[in-house]
């Protein structure tokens, strides 16, 4: 139960930031994103959440990322690492949504106290909570929000953690309550080191190494790349879109921008032509590659998605299990995607000999069936995305290292996936390590980027978003590729998708932006435009526009 003084201290505190009207908050596909003005009641609120996480896992260190990710500059959010690494427990998220809602201090404080005691978190001892924010304007004022919140429940320390990328917080967080070293000069020690040895493990390096070209989205990513640039050898990265140079966060640059428009960002051009590029997204959890065809009429570009990367790192892992031979084959290697994966990509690793499953959008869900296997690979197709490995997986690994006479190729594979293991981050998509995996693959291959491309031919698709007065109104099947409500609309898109050969079509209401998303698949170009065209017709037509 909570004590007075505790009470008065969040009564106290909440008179500071009095909740804006008319504004109905969700926790969302990844957490609370708003116009950055209307947040800092909730930031506040999400900072004293995390303090009771913390108390309730052993005072455990939890992480509170403020960031809106690849939404626009004048957003922002805010998102909970769990002690884990991971995101928040999806059972707190109710909890989440209440609090930020509450209408004054008094419903705030009654709903903080029977939650305590239903959750039966012993409030007396303090917990500790890191902060982190990206690039934004409004991110440090937001913070001082959190950390007056985490500091409301009396005892807790709220660290400030400086500006990073969310995955750089979700790996800070993992290590520290493993025990382990966990500034963000570890994080980038670990970098740097299993690259390194993944490098070291390339039988002949059959590739002239060639310059990457990464836009940063002016965001925190490429900022962070400058540094890690500067200890690595065997790659050169030419950095741009660091938003030194006056771009604007996620305006016309960035990994949701060129995943979603197929088109170059800002800053990239016909000089381009052939370049391997890559584009990492505002927070730098998202990692798409492209590159300017010589055929390139106007800005198009050919991309190398989420899909594309999985199947990449697929490839890899299965070859050193090959290696491995019988035993490496009984690995339980599997794939988890979602509705928007190009029907191509699963076909590919399906042929490769992988069990796929399928996960609702957002990458707490996909993380979540990845744990299911061995070594579980999961990828949005718009470049969130990771490698996770089984603790008992890994041990044995580790142990096959003694076993395996030293320089042998199998003890070359066995070293490889352990390195893989320290490389990707185990925590949640991190677009630096990602990038950093592509490219000693595509240097262990001695592949360009147009070969790597060359795996399978994305199936043409296309992806648009409605405004509606009520985005809510859509609630679709648990893997999101059939619509229950509307009632009747999911008919309608049915007979649309007939009309085309190879057609595909979902729509599901987003969790990060006020819109209805549609996504569509077809043999042409043309007609998967035309059939997303025609989906949006009657999202429009069924929910009003707005
Ligand atoms: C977030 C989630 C992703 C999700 C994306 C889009 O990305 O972390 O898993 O795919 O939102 O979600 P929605 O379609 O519901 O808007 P980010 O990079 O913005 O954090």
């Amino acid at each position: 139960a909570m004590e007075e003084t505790q009470i008065a201290s969040i009564l106290k505190s909440s008179e500071l930031y009095p909740i804006p009207q008319s504004v109905k908050l969700s926790y969302g596909t990844a957490g609370f994103r708003a116009d950055a003005s209307l947040l800092e009641s909730t930031v506040y609120r999400v900072g004293i959440l995390s303090s009771l996480r913390s108390l309730k896992l052993k005072s455990s260190t939890v992480g509170l990322m403020i960031t809106a990710s690849h939404n626009k500059v004048s957003d922002n959010g805010v998102k909970v690492s769990d002690p884990s690494g991971g995101m928040l427990s999806q059972e707190w998220e109710p909890f989440a949504d209440q609090i930020a809602n509450a209408s004054s201090p008094r419903e705030l404080v009654s709903l903080i106290k029977d939650f305590v005691e239903r959750e039966e978190i012993a409030i007396e001892k303090g917990g500790e909570v890191w902060l982190g924010r990206d690039t934004r304007p409004s991110g440090e004022r937001l913070l001082r929000a959190a950390e007056i919140g985490v500091r409301s429940v009396l005892g807790s320390v709220a660290v400030d953690v400086g500006v990073l990328t969310t995955p750089q917080l979700h790996w800070m967080v993992r290590a520290k309550n493993k025990g382990l070293n966990a500034t963000e000069s570890d994080y980038f020690e670990n970098l740097v080191t299993s690259f390194k040895c993944l490098i070291d493990l390339i039988p002949i390096n059959k590739l002239e190494i060639s310059t990457l070209v990464l836009d940063g989205a002016n965001g925190v990513g490429g900022q962070k790349m400058e540094v890690l640039r500067g200890y690595l050898s065997n790659l050169d990265v030419e950095i741009r879109n660091t938003g030194r140079d006056g771009g604007v966060l996620n305006e016309g640059v960035g990994a949701d921008f060129v995943q979603k428009e197929k088109v170059v960002p800002l800053g990239f051009g016909s000089e381009d032509v052939g370049m391997r590029c890559a584009s990492f997204d505002g927070d730098a959890d998202r990692l798409v590659y492209f590159y300017i065809p010589s055929e390139s009429c106007g800005d198009k570009v050919e991309l190398l998605d989420g899909d594309k990367i999985l199947s990449l790192f697929a490839l890899f892992i299965k070859e050193q299990l090959n290696i491995i031979g019988d035993e490496g084959k009984q690995c339980r290697l599997g794939v988890v995607q979602t509705a928007y994966a190009n029907g191509a990509s699963t076909d590919y690793v399906k042929e490769m000999g992988l069990e796929v499953v399928f996960a609702k959008t957002g990458v707490k869900h996909l993380h979540e069936r990845a744990e299911e296997f061995d070594v579980g690979i999961y990828f949005e197709a718009n470049g969130h995305g990771t490698i996770l490995f089984s603790e008992s997986f890994l041990s044995w690994l580790v142990g096959k290292q003694k076993d395996y006479s030293e320089g042998s190729d199998k003890h070359n594979a066995v070293s490889r996936l352990v390195a893989v293991s320290n490389l990707i981050n185990q925590a949640v998509g991190d677009a630096l390590s990602g990038l950093l995996l592509v490219e000693v693959i595509l240097q262990h291959m001695g592949w360009s980027v147009q070969k790597w491309n060359e795996l399978y031919m994305d199936l043409p698709s296309r992806q648009v978003k409605v405004e509606v007065p009520d985005r809510t109104a859509v609630v679709t099947t648990s893997e999101e590729t059939e619509a229950l409500k509307p009632l009747g609309i999911q008919d309608a898109i049915n007979a649309e998708i007939k009309k085309y050969q190879h057609g595909r079509a979902f729509i599901r209401p987003s969790g990060t932006e006020d819109v209805v998303r549609v996504y569509a698949e077809a043999s042409t170009q043309e007609d998967a435009d035309s059939l997303a065209n025609s989906v949006a017709q009657l999202v429009k037509s069924f929910l009003g526009s707005s």
